[in-house]
């Protein structure tokens, strides 16, 4: 037996490691991956790899994975032929469309098109071709805050700055745990070398967090807060910000409009007035405030937990402005602009000139943010009967089943559909409600190119890893799924042989050509022959203004959108808090919902276990390794306790992406412990702005199991 080792860069997470995969010679051979190693001369990740890199091998030949089109029959799986299959997708979604209207179908696009190049696209073509105002996407549960902050202080939604990590003197964490995620929006490679850096030059890193997250515990300051309150301590840091003159006026004037106005907003929120509410002392707060304000650098960051919270979208505003006030933006050490080098800004700005409200959900009225509606009305869009009802539904690449609030109810709502077509490895919990499965390829099989995730690396390095494999199963990837698909739907028979040639590598081929206009001119080719990727140096300060769309050409430290929120977040502050607020974890094993089939990633110890504080748990009289039912207003399920000083008092912790009981698809995640967090998470909770979803800090009761 003979092996070959080839150079691939792993897509399952942003931090893009480099990765030395061992082929067996032997292409009929199985496992045809005989090993997967770091890549140590890789520019980005420098050797480093988790073990979700592994499971990337053992998903190529996962028995359990779909490798050719299939259709359900009653409860039967039955294959299909490719050409039969698209064609009955095809003339089922278009008579839906024809008879109710093109709303009638819905598309959701789950999360791993984010890292897969032609899935990205396909999805873009898709969406485009069904022409539904029901798409739907997990931003609504992660990113939009996010993307709604870059859109309001900067004016634009991908304006998003990246912690300059290697060179910060303080490095502020608001809800994000990289130890265990490896970074979002913030590509570090190896997240725990590098994060450790800042310390090992002298740096600090600070985490807030209502967990003392592996992240937390590796941190020289975690202060444990209660879930919702980042809006009101960044609030609380800008009083004493201004208060003590611990601003920059002159370089706030350059950059920003609105100091004064934010002055005056954080007068109303001394530390004292808001430490009571969110657990954390006023005169820790003070001390911060001074900390983050005298540090040579700094940089706050704030991510999922703060956009899964019930101030997400202040949150993370007020992330931004204590970054502005500061002098952190656009400065070394601080919040930089990266310039991506295959930039699609210019086309996403074609594309989506007004990105806010352009239409409304039918039933609860909540608005378009990007393109698509929040997954908190996918259910009741399904269910509620009149016109522009959704009666079909294309899922690609996602599991809203186990990733969106109330999942069990849009199960629910799934069995009723006219029509549905899953593109995807598995029979998830989502798909397996499908009438159709499409099955799309592997990464090795398709290439990588990182496109929309490159631009959030902490310095400006890419890489593209062309196929390594030819692809032995009945598979396409979801760019060639997408235009056999559109084809079908919209356009005559003979115009589909041209555009089919047309279409085959347009993928690369845009690639290509935004790398050409891009800040670093170079070809996917030139790309190709750098396996260990190409570093082009540190993000540079000075892209200010240019980065600005805002019609005066500065940040806006007060956009008006947020004002009402202010008038919440003082109710929030009044209220009692209730004794058991829930939220969420990932651990550095787990993807979301996907790969808990492959060995890899489900062995280990049990990891869906909630969370408890000893003294809640001997409040309750609960004990560590109990079961107990958790109960929320729209459902109850069992879980086994975890009980850990790592809780703050009153806040209890379950990972999403468990729940796999009832499906049948994917049998070694069925037999794994653990219920579905979202099963408790509630699709009425959601911000009043854009209507995302407020998965943390649920409330919830916790008793012993065997209680009726
Ligand atoms: N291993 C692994 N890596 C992943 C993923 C995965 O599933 N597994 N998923 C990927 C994806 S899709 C994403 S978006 C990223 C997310 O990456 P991160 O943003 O780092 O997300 P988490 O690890 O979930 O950390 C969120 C933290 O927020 C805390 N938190 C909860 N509520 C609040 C609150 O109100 N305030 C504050 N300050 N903290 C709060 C939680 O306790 C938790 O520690 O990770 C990516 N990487
Ligand atoms: N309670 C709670 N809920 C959450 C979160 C949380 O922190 N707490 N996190 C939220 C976040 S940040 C996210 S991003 C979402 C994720 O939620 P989703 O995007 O809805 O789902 P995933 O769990 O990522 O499942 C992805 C599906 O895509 C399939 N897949 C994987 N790779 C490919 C591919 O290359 N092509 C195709 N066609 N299919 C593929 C997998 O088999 C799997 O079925 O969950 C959200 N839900
Ligand atoms: S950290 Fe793990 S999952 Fe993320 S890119 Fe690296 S090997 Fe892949
Ligand atoms: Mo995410």
């Amino acid at each position: 037996m003979s092996a070959t080792d080839a150079t691939f860069t792993c897509n399952l997470c942003e931090s893009a490691c480099g990765l030395r995969v061992r082929l067996d010679a032997d292409a009929a051979a199985a496992p045809r991956i005989a090993g997967i190693r770091g890549n140590p001369e890789d520019v980005i990740s420098r050797g480093h790899i988790c073990a979700k890199a592994h499971a990337l091998g053992e998903l190529l030949d996962d028995p359990h994975r779909i490798r050719q089109p299939l259709q359900r029959v009653g409860t039967q799986w039955q294959p299909l032929d490719w050409d039969a299959a698209l064609d009955q997708v095809a003339t089922r979604l278009r008579a839906i469309q024809r008879a109710h209207g093109r709303d009638a179908v819905a598309i959701y696009v789950g999360n791993p098109v984010v890292h897969a190049h032609r899935a990205a696209l396909g999805a873009q073509l898709l969406t485009a071709a069904l022409g539904s105002h029901n798409r739907f996407d997990p931003n609504a549960q992660d990113s939009n805050p996010r993307l709604f902050a870059a859109l309001q202080v900067y004016g634009d939604p991908l304006a998003i700055p990246v912690p300059d990590v290697d060179r910060t003197d303080l490095l502020l964490i608001l809800g994000a745990n990289p130890f265990a995620s490896n970074g979002s929006q913030m590509v570090l490679g190896d997240a725990k070398a590098r994060l450790r850096a800042i310390q090992a030059r002298g740096g600090r890193i600070i985490v807030i967090d209502p967990r003392r997250t592996e992240t937390a515990a590796a941190a020289d300051l975690h202060l444990p807060i209660r879930p919702g309150g980042d809006a009101a301590l960044l609030l609380a840091l800008l009083h004493v910000i201004f208060a003590e003159s611990l601003w920059q006026p002159e370089r706030v004037a350059a950059q920003a409009t609105g100091a004064l106005e934010l002055a005056a907003l954080a007068r109303r929120f001394a530390p004292e007035r808001v430490a009571a509410a969110i657990g954390i002392p006023a005169e820790a707060i003070r001390q911060l405030a001074r900390e983050f304000a005298q540090a040579p650098s700094a940089v706050a960051y704030a991510r999922v937990g703060v956009c899964q919270s019930p101030f997400g979208l202040a949150g993370n505003w007020l992330t931004d402005a204590l970054n502005l006030v500061t002098g952190r933006v656009d400065a070394i050490g601080g919040a930089l602009f990266p310039q991506a080098s295959a930039d699609i800004g210019p086309i996403a700005r074609l594309l989506l000139p007004q990105p806010v409200a352009r239409w409304r959900s039918r039933v609860r009225g909540l608005p378009e943010f990007l393109g698509s509606l929040p997954s908190a009305v996918l259910a009741e869009e399904m269910t509620t009967p009149g016109a522009r009802q959704i009666r079909a539904l294309v899922c690609l690449a996602g599991n809203p089943v186990l990733s969106t609030p109330n999942g069990p109810q849009l199960a629910k709502a799934l069995t009723k559909l006219e029509f549905m077509v899953g593109i995807d490895f598995y029979r998830n919990e989502t798909t397996q409600h499908a009438h159709v499965l499409l099955p799309p390829r592997h990464v090795f099989e398709t290439g990588h190119f990182p496109l929309l995730t490159h631009r959030f690396g902490v310095r400006h390095a890419l890489k593209y890893s062309p196929p390594i494999l030819q692809t032995a199963d009945d598979t396409r990837d979801e760019w060639r799924i997408a235009t056999e698909l559109a084809l079908r739907l919209r356009l005559p028979r003979w115009l589909h042989a041209p555009l089919r040639r047309l279409a085959r590598n347009l993928p690369e081929q845009l690639i290509d050509l935004l790398l050409r206009l891009g800040p670093h001119p170079l070809r996917l080719a030139a790309l190709a022959a750098q396996p260990n990727g190409v570093d082009l140096g540190a993000l540079l300060p000075g892209r200010l203004p240019a980065v600005l769309r805002t019609p005066d050409r500065r940040a806006r430290l007060v956009p008006e959108a947020y004002l009402p929120e202010l008038a919440r977040l003082d109710a929030w502050l009044d209220a009692p808090a209730p004794p058991l607020e829930l939220v969420g974890r990932r651990s550095v094993r787990d993807n979301n919902s996907w790969m808990h089939n492959l060995k890899s990633v489900g062995k280990g110890p049990d990891r869906a276990r909630l969370q408890m504080h000893p003294d809640d748990a001997q409040a309750r009289g609960l004990a560590d390794g109990q079961r107990v039912r958790v109960r929320s207003r729209v459902g109850e399920v069992d879980a086994l306790l975890e009980v850990t000083d790592a809780m703050r008092r009153g806040v209890l912790s379950l990972p999403h992406g468990f729940g796999h009981a009832d499906t049948p698809g994917l049998p070694l995640a069925q037999a794994l412990p653990g219920p579905s967090a979202n099963a408790l998470t509630d699709e009425l909770r959601v911000e009043p702005i854009l209507g995302s979803s407020i998965l943390n800090g649920v409330p919830v009761t916790v008793e012993a199991a065997d209680v009726a």
